[in-house]
């Protein structure tokens, strides 16, 4: 059970939030990457949606070592992406029509290209020395030899997370790529810098940050600079880094200075949602506790690694029953104190429908819309990744050249050196690989979708003769007009955005149910994650005499729940 939240709710408690991820989107000058010129031409897209945020995935001046999550230049545009001008022109045609812009904020590591690395690099006695990581090799080894690395953690994106710099000796932390150095946060220079550049952001209008992985800024650092080894990892010679990284101990200090030095005089027409694996649900409730001005909702992890046998990599089908008991701990947890962010995709996951939905041709509809309603009627704020509202799939890659993600290709590089299959390491990209996420956008059934008159720089998916945004705008049926409804709905209907959240048949393998309760007026939300048909009337027996307020498919007989179908019921 969850407490009502009072009109005076902030605003995005009734916003739905779009994702762009601006490589994958429009490409507006033929070079086969996206860019903001199209991000610019398509916005009639996001309007007709009804969606009231953009987030935009990092456009900054990179390297591209991952996508522009490596970043060389805070306070610039990168030139396969536009000018700082377009950026300009794309923050104020959203405003015209009423929309805002949230920007990616890529803080607990620069590019090595940054100027910042750079002087960090260039001697041992650097005035920037200390902006970064350093640390000598293991006591009594050589650096280069195998093991000298000064702690064992595993990057995210496979190996050691420390990488030798052979002029000076030294080995500098990268969490990520060796090409995305960890900036040093105990360092006030550092964050008075990041605080800075925060600022000049917010006055040249945008309307909140989208914090990438923030809640691993902070490291379990001793006093005379020690870091501490991880638990080993198993099957591999690497331990695992959470305990030293995730949440760190001054994790809520840092995040409550940004907030004094950088929001003032923003604050209220600022969303700030803070990107978080491995974050739990009570310090989730800390994070978004509004007392403590620190953010306004997170992205949590758990539901996004209940299909996990271990690791990423190494996938298992997903179990009804362990996404609902996760939702509704989070969805209890963040009930009186706190807020929920909702979300199935981003640029990071696999294609909702295909991961968690049915993608075949006779199930593909109705799941998309099924997983949609389902998301879209908790509480919380919901984010739309590009396609998800068309219904995308995951990409039919067949070689490891097809792949472009750094991850997936550093994984497969080590799995195979350590002896995995080739074939079997591939079918597992073909699964998870965030590249499934980043196939252009379908617009059209032209031969590149309608995203680029040139080649695009990863292939896109063949289905969009069929899914495309040109062939769902005007049929009611659509993917797309079904996120349209629920869109809609949560403006509209303060139960959606604000009620309570009360989890039913918590036990019951594929039917998902809930109910939304606020002033007297009660939803009730049943959808059948299955490809099996149930008797809502045995199930369910309140749902008999309730209103339909929204639905996926034709109701021809109230008591039957069909294949991934979902309603939105009001009970009387
Ligand atoms: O995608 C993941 C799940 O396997 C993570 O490893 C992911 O990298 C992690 O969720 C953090 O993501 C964010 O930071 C990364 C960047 O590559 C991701 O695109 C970004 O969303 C490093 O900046």
């Amino acid at each position: 059970m969850t407490a009502e939240q009072p009109d005076d709710a902030p605003w995005w408690t009734r916003a739905v939030v779009y994702q762009v991820y601006p490589r994958s989107f429009m490409d507006s000058d033929g070079d086969g990457v996206g860019d903001l010129g199209g991000v610019l031409r398509r916005l009639d897209h996001l309007t007709d949606l009804g969606v009231d945020v953009l987030w935009l995935s990092p456009v900054y001046r990179s390297p591209q070592a991952d996508n522009g999550y490596d970043i060389s230049d805070y306070t610039d545009v990168d030139p396969a992406f536009g000018t700082l001008a377009q950026l300009d022109e794309l923050i104020a045609a959203l405003h015209e029509r009423g929309m805002k812009l949230v920007m990616d904020l890529v803080v607990n590591h620069t590019s090595d290209e940054h100027p910042w690395f750079a002087e960090s690099r260039s001697a041992p006695d650097s005035p920037k020395r200390d902006w970064y990581w350093w640390r000598p090799p293991r006591a009594g080894m050589a650096p280069g030899q195998p093991g000298a690395e000064p702690t064992n953690w595993h990057s995210f994106f496979s190996g050691s997370t420390w990488e030798l710099d052979e002029a000076s000796g030294e080995y500098y932390l990268h969490l990520f790529d060796r090409k995305q150095p960890d900036l040093n946060w105990e360092n006030p220079q550092v964050r008075h810098a990041v605080y800075e550049m925060m600022r000049w952001w917010l006055d040249r209008g945008v309307d909140g940050f989208r914090m990438d992985v923030i809640n691993l800024i902070s490291k379990d650092v001793g006093p005379g600079g020690e870091l501490h080894d991880g638990p080993p990892i198993p099957g591999l010679p690497y331990g695992d880094a959470t305990s030293s990284v995730v949440c760190g101990p001054r994790i809520h200090e840092f995040l409550q200075e940004m907030h004094r030095e950088v929001y003032a005089g923003h604050r209220d027409r600022l969303l700030l949602v803070g990107e978080m694996p491995g974050v739990t649900v009570e310090e989730a409730r800390l994070f978004t506790d509004p007392a403590r001005e620190e953010v306004d909702m997170v992205f949590q992890f758990e539901h996004v690694q209940l299909d996990y046998d271990g690791s990423k990599f190494s996938p298992r089908p997903l179990r009804l029953t362990d996404l609902k008991a996760s939702f509704g701990r989070w969805q209890a947890g963040l009930a009186d104190v706190g807020w929920n962010s909702l979300y199935w995709d981003n640029h990071d996951q696999p294609r909702a429908v295909s991961r968690f939905g049915d993608d075949s041709p006779r199930h593909r509809r109705d799941s998309a819309t099924c997983l949609a309603t389902l998301l879209h009627l908790h509480r919380g704020t919901p984010y739309v990744y590009q396609g998800e509202e068309l219904g995308m799939a995951n990409a039919p890659f067949e070689h490891l050249d097809d792949f472009r993600d750094v991850e997936s290709l550093n994984h497969y590089a080590q799995a195979v050196a350590h002896g995995e299959e080739p074939g079997a390491v591939l079918g597992a990209l073909r699964r998870m690989s965030r590249d499934n996420a980043r196939t252009p956008v379908q617009w059209d059934a032209s031969p590149d979708a309608g995203f680029t008159t040139g080649t695009p720089w990863i292939a896109v998916n063949p289905d969009h003769a069929e899914w495309n945004a040109e062939a769902q705008r005007e049929d009611p049926r659509s993917v797309l007009a079904h996120h349209r409804r629920l869109v809609a709905l949560r403006h509209e209907d303060p139960v959606v955005a604000l009620g309570d959240f009360t989890m039913l048949l918590p036990e019951h393998e594929s039917v998902y149910a809930f109910t939304r309760s606020r002033g007297g007026v009660t939803l009730l939300v049943v959808c059948n994650v299955s490809g099996h048909e149930y008797r809502l009337a045995e199930l369910l027996p309140e749902a008999g005499g309730a209103d339909l307020v929204l639905g996926n498919l034709d109701v021809d007989d109230p008591a039957v729940l069909r294949p991934w179908e979902a309603r939105v019921l009001r009970l009387p």
